[in-house]
C-alpha cells in the first residue's frame, strides 16, 4: 500500500518578505520511492494555521506529518522533540495576535514529544554533508502552536497519524547578514533526507 507524507512550510512572517520554509517545498518531488509527497503552506495566524492543518488532515488524510518552519540564527537543520502547551508571540503574528503565558488547549498535557524518527532523520540528513541536530525547544511563537496543535489534533481524532516539526535556518538566498544560513539547495536535500528516514519508517 502506498503511504502519504504531508509536508507544510509557512508564509513569511515579521520583517521577512521571505520564508525559505515555504520556498523549499518547491524543491520537494512529489513522490520518494511509494510514498506521495503533498505540500502545503500555513499562514502564521495562531488559530487559522491550525485550521488550515485540520483541513488538510481531512482532505489528504496523510500517514505522516513533517511541517517546517524557519528558526533564524540557527545553523544546522534542526526536528524539535517536544512541543509545550503555551503560547507565549515576542512579536505579532501576521494576524495581529500577540498571546502571553496562554495555554493552546485547555484540556491538552503540558506537552507532547514528537513521534517522528528524528534520529533516523538526523543521520540522513548528516549523511548528505549537511549539519543536522535535535532541538530541546521549538519556541512558543506559531510553529511551536501548530506542532503542539497538530499532534493534540492527531492524538484525539487520527491517532495513527506522526506528526512533528523541524527548524530550518535562514537561506543564504534571503540576504541576512551576520546570521548562519545554508543555501536554499542544501535545505531541499536536507528537507527529501528527512522525508525519505520518514517514508522508510511508515512500511
Ligand atoms: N517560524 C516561526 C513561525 C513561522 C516560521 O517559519 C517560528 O519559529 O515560530
Amino acid at each position: 500500500m502506498s503511504m502519504k507524507i504531508l509536508v507544510t512550510g509557512f508564509e513569511p512572517f515579521g520583517k521577512e518578505t521571505y520564508n525559505p520554509s515555504l520556498e523549499v517545498l518547491n524543491l520537494l518531488p512529489d513522490e520518494i520511492g511509494d510514498t506521495a509527497i503533498v505540500k502545503a503552506v500555513l499562514p502564521v495566524v495562531r488559530y487559522e494555521s491550525l485550521e488550515r492543518m485540520q483541513r488538510l488532515i481531512e482532505q489528504e488524510k496523510p500517514d505522516a506529518i513533517l511541517s517546517l518552519g524557519v528558526a533564524g540564527g540557527r545553523s544546522a537543520v534542526t526536528p524539535e522533540r517536544t512541543a509545550v502547551n503555551i503560547d507565549d508571540f515576542r512579536i505579532p503574528d501576521n494576524g495581529g495576535f500577540q498571546p502571553v503565558d496562554e495555554r493552546i488547549f485547555a484540556d491538552g498535557p503540558d506537552a507532547y514529544f514528537t513521534v517522528l524518527p528524528y534520529r533516523q532523520m538526523i543521520r540522513a540528513i548528516k549523511d548528505r554533508g549537511i549539519a543536522a541536530s535535535l532541538s530541546e525547544s521549538a519556541g512558543t511563537f506559531v510553529c511551536n502552536h501548530v506542532f503542539y496543535g497538530t499532534r493534540y489534533y492527531c492524538e484525539k481524532n487520527h491517532p495513527h497519524i506522526r506528526s512533528g516539526f523541524m527548524h530550518i535556518p535562514y537561506a543564504q538566498e534571503q540576504g541576512i547578514k551576520d546570521s548562519p544560513s545554508l543555501a536554499l539547495s542544501e535545505i531541499g536535500e536536507a528537507v527529501r533526507a528527512a522525508l525519505s528516514a520518514i517514508a522508510d519508517t511508515l512500511y
